[in-house]
């Protein structure tokens, strides 16, 4: 894994997304990933790192609404521009539902979550953003995952997570359920401690060790 590379084509990435070129991204991406094969560099030290500081500048008023919205849209398509590097051609019988919690607009990071699961040969049912509960639950009856996965960005959605615990636990006693997201960022975990199985992961390489881990452990 090339980090320094990556750090070279950051900046420019930044550039290239705040001034809404798409085209530029995706380019750069593509370079990128000639180089240096790994997926999860890309996503984390471009792509993630880009999007937080497009979040700075959001916040102290350099950018407008409409240049993030833009940024976001633009990342969303270059994820998908990569899906064939990201199908896994050795497939597991495993499945996970990949959700963003009622409420959560922010679905990009667990895109990503949703892409590390099938590149590790999983079966990812990205639900994105704003799922209603109700529903996620009554998908999940017909897929009989073996793992949720549900994300949060705004703090203020944790007591919609705590909700979703034990509605999702009345149906699925034992089921991991693998949280994550900003909403964690400056705290929150220790909430979890009080569920059984609820484990939360900060990024793309803990979550691969854990899915390697339950890929071989169960
Ligand atoms: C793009 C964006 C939006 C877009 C999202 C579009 C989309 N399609 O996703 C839109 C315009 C909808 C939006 C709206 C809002 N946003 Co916004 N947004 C952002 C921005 C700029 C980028 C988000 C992003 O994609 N980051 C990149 C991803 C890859 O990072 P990530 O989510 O952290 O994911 C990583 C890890 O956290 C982890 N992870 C994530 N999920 C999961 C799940 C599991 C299971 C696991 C294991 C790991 C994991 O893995 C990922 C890879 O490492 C951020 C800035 C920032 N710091 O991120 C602000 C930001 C998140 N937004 C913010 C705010 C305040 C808002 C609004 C309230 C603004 C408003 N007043 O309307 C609304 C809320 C909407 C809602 N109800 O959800 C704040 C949140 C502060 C907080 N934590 O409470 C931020 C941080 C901006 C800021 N600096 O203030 N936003």
């Amino acid at each position: 894994m090339n980090e320094s590379l990556a750090q070279d084509i950051h900046k420019e990435f930044l550039n290239a997304l705040i001034s809404g070129n798409r085209s530029k991204c995706s380019e750069l991406s593509k370079n990128y990933l000639n180089n240096d094969d790994s997926i999860k560099v890309l996503y984390e030290n471009i792509i993630k790192k880009a999007l937080y500081e497009v979040g700075e500048l959001w916040e102290y008023n350099k950018i407008s609404v409409a240049t993030e919205h833009l940024a976001s849209a633009i990342v969303e398509g270059i994820l998908n521009e990569f899906y064939f590097k990201i199908i896994s051609g050795h497939k597991i019988n495993k499945a996970v539902v990949v959700s963003c919690v009622e409420n959560e607009f922010h679905q990009i990071g667990i895109k990503m979550i949703s892409d590390v699961f099938e590149m590790n040969g999983w079966n990812a049912y990205f639900l994105g953003a704003n799922t209603p509960t109700n529903e996620l639950i009554s998908f999940a009856k017909a897929i009989k995952p073996d793992i949720f996965a549900i994300s949060l960005s705004i703090y203020f959605h944790l007591p919609i997570l705590e909700k979703m615990i034990p509605i999702i636990r009345k149906e699925f006693p034992e089921l991991p359920i693998l949280v994550g997201g900003q909403a964690f960022r400056h705290g929150g975990q220790e909430i979890l401690l009080k569920y059984e199985n609820v484990i939360y992961k900060p990024d793309l390489n803990s979550t691969e060790l854990f899915i390697k881990n339950f890929n071989q452990n169960g």
